[in-house]
């Protein structure tokens, strides 16, 4: 299954004003600046899909993408799936009640949104054990159902050296390792995803 068409769909605030789930949905969240515009833009493979933000915390949105995939067996088959960009957590500028708001939201979201399949987690290659990546690994594997999966995206590896990363691979045996930047790991996760969105499908 390859990746081969990307497009915006909508930006909504909260669950209440997203689209109706009715299509598989792969949620990628991360702290402020880890990579993830950038992630998705290679993922795509569209320059400026998911706008690289340069005032970091502004967008507080969660934005929709329909994704389009073909199979590598039957060229004249698609799938279909979602992309949702999630607002970076974490970012120390943004006053505590917006914090909150963002929080309440983003919580009922990772909840309740039943077309959620997998979330894919950013972390800072160089700053694995982080705080606040703690408590949102923790809070996925709580509340995950059993039609779900959690993929630790590390980000950044291209500023890690050798040995820093051959340790990092060793203590993440399951994460993907991603350099946007030397274009590494990207499809791996591609192949990641789609396997587990179709694999009922039993279609490559
Ligand atoms: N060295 C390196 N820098 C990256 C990589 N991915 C993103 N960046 C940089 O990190 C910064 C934040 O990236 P962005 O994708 O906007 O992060 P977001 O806030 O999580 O959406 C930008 O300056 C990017 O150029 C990567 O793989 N390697
Ligand atoms: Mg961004």
């Amino acid at each position: 299954m390859r990746l081969i068409e990307a497009s915006f769909l909508v930006s909504a605030q909260s669950i209440q004003d997203s689209p109706s789930p009715d299509v598989a949905e792969i949620a990628f969240l991360g702290r402020s600046n880890v990579g993830k515009s950038s992630l998705l833009n290679s993922l795509t493979k569209r320059k400026n899909l998911a706008k690289s933000s340069s005032t970091p915390g502004k967008t507080q949105l969660i934005n929709y993408f329909n994704i389009k995939f073909k199979s590598k067996e039957d060229e004249s088959q698609y799938f279909y799936a979602r992309f949702v960009d999630l607002p970076g957590f974490g970012y120390a500028k943004v006053s505590k009640s917006i914090k909150k708001d963002w929080h309440k939201n983003l919580t009922q979201f990772l909840e309740q949104r039943p077309s959620l399949q997998i979330f894919v987690h950013l972390i800072d290659a160089r700053h694995p054990t982080l705080d606040i990546d703690k408590s949102v690994d923790e809070f996925l594997k709580h509340t995950k159902r059993g039609d779900q999966i959690i993929i630790n995206a590390f980000t950044k590896i291209d500023k890690l050296k050798q040995n820093d990363l051959g340790k990092l691979k060793r203590a993440y045996p399951d994460g993907i390792f991603i350099s946007n930047l030397k274009n590494k790991g990207i499809e791996q996760l591609e192949t990641k995803i789609s396997n587990y969105l179709f694999k009922a499908e039993g279609i490559n």
